[in-house]
């Protein structure tokens, strides 16, 4: 699971509820700022060293406001949340964040399922005629996709990755990056971030580019590593691996031009909270970082 919710967090219950909530923003209300303002307040409490023992001193930290803290002392009083058992017992909310979890699915189109009376995985598979083809391979391997990927099952597919692309033209790069470049022991899918020498910003000839990431995709099929395509375009692959005897896991990869290359790694290593603080870091130095570039303020980065 994340790490707020790591069992070495002293605040890690706090945690779990702020993630909760945010989880309901995101999914039900849809409300991005209280999704941000939770998830927010839940990494500032899993940085803090020791156990917050009331809502007066989780306040006096940066992210967390009145309304958080009501909530902490709630929780310290009485063991949950009013508002957390009024979502758990509402049904719909329940199958709106459980058909989210289905790949392809967002909460607008999991809200329309639920406004169409389906409110089960079970009730999903009877009713594929209303789901993308991303959807229906979501929902084909929906148990196995929620399976975390041990961090050796990522090592053994990066070495397949490598052996067949370097097999294929010695100037390909492939880095592994996401949760898994941050030397988690466990991933929710394997993000792949692929360059050439040739693949040069805006001097990349257009023919070759294109087939590109659809070659690699076909040599990694022909290997049996690729099982599945989910979308597929010029530069971004979204789809499913599997080694012999293992779930089937999900696999993103991105073809990055070479010049753009070290940003696109930095940014797809994350975390999403560390980009964001980088960001503003260079900001505050007159520098605008995204993932395509890192320029002084005014130039713009992107190429192709
Ligand atoms: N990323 C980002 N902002 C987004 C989406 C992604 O900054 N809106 C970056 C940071 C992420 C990286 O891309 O770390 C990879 O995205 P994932 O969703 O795969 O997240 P992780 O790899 O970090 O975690 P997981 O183990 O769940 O895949
Ligand atoms: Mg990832
Ligand atoms: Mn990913």
């Amino acid at each position: 699971r994340k790490a707020t919710s790591s069992e070495s967090n002293p605040n890690h219950d706090f945690c779990e509820f702020l993630e909760e909530l945010s989880e309901y923003e995101k999914n039900v209300s849809r409300n991005i700022h209280k999704y941000n303002a939770y998830r927010k307040a839940a990494s500032v409490l899993a940085q803090h060293p020791t156990r917050i023992t009331s809502g007066d001193e989780a306040k006096k930290l940066k992210g967390i406001g009145e309304k958080i803290a009501k909530k902490i002392d709630e929780y310290l009083a009485t063991g949950k949340l009013r508002k957390l058992e009024n979502i758990h017992s509402d049904a719909k909310s329940m199958a709106i964040n459980l058909l989210s979890r289905v790949s392809g699915i967002g909460p607008a189109k999991a809200q329309s399922l639920v406004d169409d009376g389906i409110m089960t995985i079970d009730d999903l598979k009877k009713h594929t005629d209303k789901l993308t083809h991303h959807q229906i391979i979501g929902l084909k391997y929906f148990e196995d996709f929620e399976e975390k990927i041990p961090r050796s099952e990522i090592e053994q597919i990066e070495q397949v990755i490598k052996k067949v692309l370097y097999n294929l033209d010695s100037e390909y790069e492939v880095t592994i990056c996401g949760s898994y470049r941050r030397g988690r022991q466990e991933s929710g899918d394997i993000d792949t971030l692929i360059t050439h020498r040739d693949l040069y910003g805006c001097r990349i000839d257009k023919k070759h580019k294109s087939n590109m990431l659809k070659n690699i995709v076909k040599v990694l099929e022909k290997c049996e590593l690729v099982k599945e395509t989910l979308s597929l375009g010029e530069t971004k692959f979204m789809g499913a691996c599997q080694l012999k005897g293992h779930p089937m896991r999900r696999l993103d990869i991105r073809l990055i031009p070479h010049d753009q290359y070290y940003c696109a790694v930095l940014y797809f290593t994350g975390s999403n909270i560390f980009n964001q603080n980088m960001r503003a870091h260079a900001q505050e130095h007159g520098f605008t970082l995204n993932e395509y570039s890192l320029r002084p303020v005014g130039i713009t980065g992107k190429r192709n």
